[in-house]
């Protein structure tokens, strides 16, 4: 009588650890699928090192007459984003860079120049890549009265 118990046992046994075996596969399996969904997360985050890299931005904030920082200062022969932010409820501001002061009161076309809009007004402006060299910016709404430099080295 004891032994074919003992028989049942040795037959179940492989069977169950089989079948357990069987299971705990599939959680193993469910455990790299979801670890998967996890690693897109760091991936984004290496994405956003990649556009720091690629393409540098510089902030420019306007909330009065005047630019801040009045020296931007940006890397030679890079292409650069400014970002610029007519933080001045209601007034019109605009960020334009030309080659130098003269032809912006000669009425040469900048280099390149933001639209004049009314703040709160945020726009993105890609620069270069450009010689080294102090390059003069100023808005077109009001000209000499708000200038700055673009410098380039
Ligand atoms: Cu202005």
């Amino acid at each position: 009588m004891i032994r074919p118990k003992w028989l049942v046992l040795l037959v179940a046994l492989p069977v169950l650890l089989f079948a357990l075996g069987a299971c705990s596969d599939d959680d193993e399996d469910d455990g790299p699928a979801a670890t998967d969904v996890v690693e897109p997360l760091p991936t984004d985050a290496e994405m956003d090192d990649d556009m720091e890299s690629d393409s540098l931005q510089i902030e420019v904030v306007s909330q009065s007459l005047s630019f801040s920082p009045d020296v931007i200062e940006a890397p030679e022969a890079v292409e650069v984003t400014i970002v610029y932010e007519n933080a001045q409820d209601g007034v019109q501001h605009n960020l334009a860079i030309y080659m130098n002061e003269e032809d912006a009161t000669n009425g040469v076309e900048p280099l390149a120049a933001t639209a004049v809009a009314q703040g709160p007004d945020t726009q993105e402006l890609t620069v270069g890549p450009l010689p080294a060299g102090d390059y003069f910016v100023w808005c077109q709404v009001h000209t000499s009265l708000m200038t700055a430099t673009f410098s380039v080295e």
